[in-house]
């Protein structure tokens, strides 16, 4: 995990339902970027996102290519479009 950072997600909702095309990105809130706490700063596959908070990634693939999928733990939010394929390339 690289940074934790606020997330303004009334302010994206309420532009959202105006403009479906908002960018999330516009929402994010400058100034509150947090590094990480030492139990995050190691390798891990899962970690803890807070409500209305973005969190930084920074994976590494080795060893591999191919397809993966990221996903939450939040069984509404799969259904809610928040589990995905990608595919990691050489
Ligand atoms: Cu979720």
């Amino acid at each position: 995990m690289l940074e934790r950072q606020a997330f303004d997600a009334e302010g994206f909702v309420e532009a959202r339902d105006v403009d479906p095309a908002a960018d999330p990105a516009d929402y994010l809130i400058a100034g509150t970027i947090r590094p990480p706490t030492p139990n995050t700063r190691i390798k891990k596959d899962t970690v803890l996102v807070n409500p209305n908070e973005v969190v930084r990634i920074q994976p590494a693939f080795t060893g591999y290519t191919g397809r993966y999928v990221w996903h939450c733990h939040i069984l509404e939010h799969e259904d809610q479009e928040m589990m995905l394929p990608y595919r990691v390339v050489a």
